[in-house]
């Protein structure tokens, strides 16, 4: 990749953001030529298992804030979410100084601080081709309904913060029985209907049968990978639909 890449890991609570974050670095260390960078971005967490070269602890925590502040945790994070807002062009600026081929960026749990406030504007603000990369846990995509709602999400991240989301299922580890069923229902919409109905009755459904048959036209199936941050599995397929969308992308800008 001659341009920086900046990934922006996005996902929801305990999807292993972090985890893919550290496993996915490592594995670009000690597989390919490029060269790393680690950004946290998450106030709120104790522990990240890397060493991050910008750190937004560097300037708040939600524990900090809540203290300084008298707030509770949920009120910490709204203001951790305004802070992140406010600094936004002083963080990209500095982490675009950051010299790496591949800038991997690690996100709140609570991906509303992020998606809400800041990460849009920083999104923006980063520069060189940013994508990102919107995680869930593979147990929950092994349901046809749940498969329809996790990529409507993904979704609506990419939408959100206006740059390209690359679908990944996380702790295949764990659902190793389920991988044919998802890798049925990601390619056989008709399949995938069918089990929607199976599944359920009422309006949501309905709802659900009919995004089924847009989303594979809005988020190709192809873009969906599934990984485990704590076996490596998938790490290759991940890397190289990241280098796939990069190139898409920095053809176009
Ligand atoms: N079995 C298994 N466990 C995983 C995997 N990825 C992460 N975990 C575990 O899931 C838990 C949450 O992982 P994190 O990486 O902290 O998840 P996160 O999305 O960063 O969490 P928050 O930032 O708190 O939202 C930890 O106990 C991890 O060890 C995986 O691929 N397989
Ligand atoms: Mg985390």
């Amino acid at each position: 990749m001659s341009r920086p890449l900046n990934l922006i890991v996005l996902g929801t609570a305990g999807a292993g953001k972090s985890a893919l974050t550290a496993a996915f670095g490592k594995w670009i260390e000690q597989n390919t030529d490029q060269k790393v960078a680690y950004i946290n971005l998450d106030p709120g967490c104790d522990f990240v298992p890397f060493k991050p070269d910008f750190d937004v602890r560097d300037h708040f925590t939600i524990s900090q804030i809540m203290r300084d502040e008298n707030l509770g945790p949920n009120g910490a994070m709204v203001r951790a979410s305004e802070l992140l807002e406010q600094k936004a062009k002083e963080f990209s600026r500095r982490i675009n100084k950051i010299k790496a081929d591949i800038r991997l960026i690690d996100t709140p749990g609570q991906m509303e601080v992020f998606l809400f406030h800041g990460g849009p504007e920083m999104a923006k603000l980063m520069g060189d081709v940013t994508i990102s990369v919107f995680l869930t846990d593979a147990e929950i995509a092994a349901k046809a309904t749940g498969l329809v709602f996790t990529r409507l999400l993904g979704l609506s991240v990419g939408l959100r913060l206006g740059v390209p989301a690359i679908g990944v299922l996380n702790k295949m580890d764990l659902a190793r029985d389920k991988l044919a069923d998802i890798d049925r229902i990601l390619t056989d919409t008709e399949l995938l209907e069918k089990l929607v109905v199976k599944e359920g009755s009422g309006v949501m459904i309905d709802l659900t049968l009919r995004l089924s048959k847009v989303l594979p036209e809005l988020l190709p199936a192809a873009r969906v990978v599934k990984v485990s941050a704590k076996t490596g599995e998938g790490m290759r397929e991940l890397y190289d639909i990241v280098h796939e969308v990069f190139c898409a992308c920095g053809d176009l800008t």
